[in-house]
């Protein structure tokens, strides 16, 4: 039978891989993106770490052993992530996991961590940092660089099912937005006490990916293996997401024009409409 890549990477997601991310929140995806892809975002990292946008921030401080860089919407100028958006298996496999018929592309998020970085990505939900509810939105983490469970994302098991708002807090200088309500607490301390925790993390190969719902607590350490540890963030907007006023201006924001609470996302203009895909 010959089949296309997409039809090639969709029969390795079985349905109780999706009923897996709906009730655990996250889901470790072997062997979804080849190495023409992974080529592509190593590619548009490089572009991306030379010519960074206005979301990209260095997150270690300067006495850090490593590096530890992160940029948002950097497929806006970097030719190589929006290929991959476009045209990658990635909005095949958002829609089999959202049940949904159309995708659109929201941002994608640059994290590269050198050999020796002590910098952690703190504990947090991704949601809450922006303007989007919905519960047919799925996150792929992918990184281009093997990873061991020292530095991969790890989850607390089913967290976006705790209908709780964590606070946001900024990587950099752990600053908390002003003007958030009550309906925001604090994040535990999941690394304090790992132990007391149902967590999900792997050992990945290049190729493999992690699917997650954004409101999913997570976390990562720094990087103690001896290699980089750059990985692509994705995020994929299925049928159900609409625009969600919050409390306080969070990043990355949604710009090209205003919009109304409870709009759908589907103005191609700002978030192209990557599946299914144009003829
Ligand atoms: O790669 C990391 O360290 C953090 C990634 C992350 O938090 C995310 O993709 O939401």
């Amino acid at each position: 039978m010959d089949m296309s890549e997409t039809e090639r990477v969709l029969s390795r997601i079985a349905e109780t891989d999706i009923r897996a991310l709906e009730s655990d929140g996250a889901i470790c995806l072997r062997n979804m993106f080849s190495e023409k892809w992974r080529a592509l975002i190593a590619g548009g990292i490089a572009r991306d770490l030379a010519h960074p946008g206005p979301y990209a921030r260095t997150q270690s401080d300067p006495d850090d052993p490593g590096f530890f860089f992160t940029d948002y919407y950097a497929w806006r100028h970097t030719p190589e992530l929006e290929r991959f958006a476009r045209e990658s298996p990635g909005a095949a496999i958002a829609a089999k996991l959202t049940r949904s018929a159309q995708i659109n592309y929201f941002f994608d998020g640059v994290f590269v961590k050198n050999p020796g970085t002590t910098k952690k990505t703190n504990w947090h939900q991704d949601q809450v940092y922006y303007n989007v509810d919905g519960n047919q939105i799925v996150v792929l983490w992918i990184p281009i660089d093997p990873v061991t469970t020292e530095t991969c994302l790890s989850f607390v098991r089913a967290s976006h099912r705790w209908g709780k708002n964590f606070i946001p807090v900024l990587i950099k200088d752990s600053r908390v937005p002003e003007g958030l309500g009550p309906e925001y607490v604090p994040a535990p301390d999941v690394e304090a006490e790992r132990e007391n925790y149902d967590i999900l993390t792997w050992d990945m190969k290049p190729g493999d990916c992690i699917a997650f719902h954004p409101m999913m607590l997570h976390g990562a350490a720094g990087n103690s293996l001896k290699i980089q540890r750059r990985a692509l963030q994705t995020t994929w907007l299925g049928d159900d997401c609409v625009y969600a006023v919050r409390p306080v201006e969070v990043e990355p924001r949604i710009e090209g024009r205003p919009f109304k609470a409870g709009e759908r996302l589907t103005d191609e203009s700002i978030f192209p409409k990557v599946w299914p895909r144009a003829v």
